[in-house]
């Protein structure tokens, strides 16, 4: 059975830059199997069962969604160097919650509408589809980026506000997942154009942070098909769960159950509750592809119920 961590993930992807920075903190090996931007995922929804955001994380038959879960998993598999201290988990979960929900989409509209030259051209349908909006003509979308600059501006000051006592990572002396998940937000700005880096430049605490957060590097990463990925997926077995902690208003185990994210993207994903506790909900399902599979999310964030069979 393979522990070979395999990162479905592509280039641009934001998402994905946070979980590669977080792999090479630890300094890890890792394999990277390129999935596409836009729907459908024909290599990805097998092992998901129709979970399509990105990045996803597969370890043989278990298949983690969701970045948020993806840190967790990594810092249980390799606590060292950590990246949930104890003393500021709250506080870096509280950062990291506004840098994803509240920083990250005006920053998506504005890096959008400026670089649609540059990115794939069924990118806006996609992205709307996946919303559930109509889908934009270019004038919608430049008309976008323009509205939610000052949005961008507010918020990099802030981030620059964190760091102005000259404090090493976003929280203090460690690093954690608030620095992630500003960074990827961050990142994303330079990602693909420099053409908004003049939103940085005034910013010197930030540029130098990002500096040190750009040094941990992406591990060391070989690349796989996706082929190969679901032959790992179905030579494999899901990992014995771990004992559930449920909360009474919880499903029971075994129980058929439908999970979906409340945001965006919210494909669901029908299978047998597996494993649950406070942070972390799993799913058992067979895929005529990939045979058995464990898809695990984290509870935070998404919706769970229990259907009828
Ligand atoms: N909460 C999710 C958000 C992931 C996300 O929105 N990723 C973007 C790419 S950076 C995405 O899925 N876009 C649509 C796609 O790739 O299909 C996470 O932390 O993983």
């Amino acid at each position: 059975m393979s522990h070979e961590l395999i990162l479905h993930n592509y280039d641009f992807s934001n998402y994905s830059e946070k979980v590669r920075l977080a792999l090479g903190y630890k300094g890890l090996a890792w394999r990277w199997v390129t999935v596409p931007p836009v729907a459908p995922k024909p290599n990805l929804t097998p092992l998901t069962g129709g979970y399509r955001r990105t990045p996803v994380l597969q370890i043989g038959a278990d298949i983690y969604c969701d970045t948020r879960l993806i840190l967790a998993e990594l810092e249980r598999r390799h606590p060292q160097p950590a990246l949930f201290p104890e003393s500021t988990r709250s506080q870096a979960a509280a950062i990291a919650y506004w840098a994803e929900q509240q920083l990250f989409r005006p920053i998506s509209l504005y890096v959008s509408g400026t670089n649609a030259d540059v990115l794939p051209s069924d990118l806006q349908a996609d992205r709307s589809l996946m919303r559930g909006l109509p889908v934009p003509d270019a004038a919608t979308v430049a008309r976008a980026a323009k509205r939610n600059a000052p949005a961008v501006r507010v918020q990099i000051a802030m981030v620059q506000e964190m760091l102005a006592d000259g404090r090493t990572w976003i929280t203090g002396p460690d690093v954690t997942i608030a620095d992630f998940a500003v960074y990827h937000a961050l990142w994303f700005i330079g990602g693909r154009t420099d053409r908004l880096q003049h939103e940085l430049a005034p910013h010197p605490h930030i540029a130098r942070w990002m500096d040190r957060m750009r040094a941990f590097g992406h591990g060391q990463v070989q690349p796989m098909s996706p082929e190969e990925a679901l032959r790992v997926a179905r030579e494999s077995a899901p990992a014995p769960p771990r004992p559930s902690a449920p909360f009474d208003e919880d499903p029971p185990l075994g129980a058929g159950v439908r999970i979906r994210a409340d945001d965006y993207g919210r494909d669901a994903i029908e299978g047998q509750l597996a494993f649950i506790d406070r942070h972390e909900i799993a799913i058992r399902r067979r895929d005529p592809q990939v045979g058995d599979v464990a898809v695990h999310f984290p509870r935070l964030g998404y919706d769970l119920r229990a259907i009828e069979r």
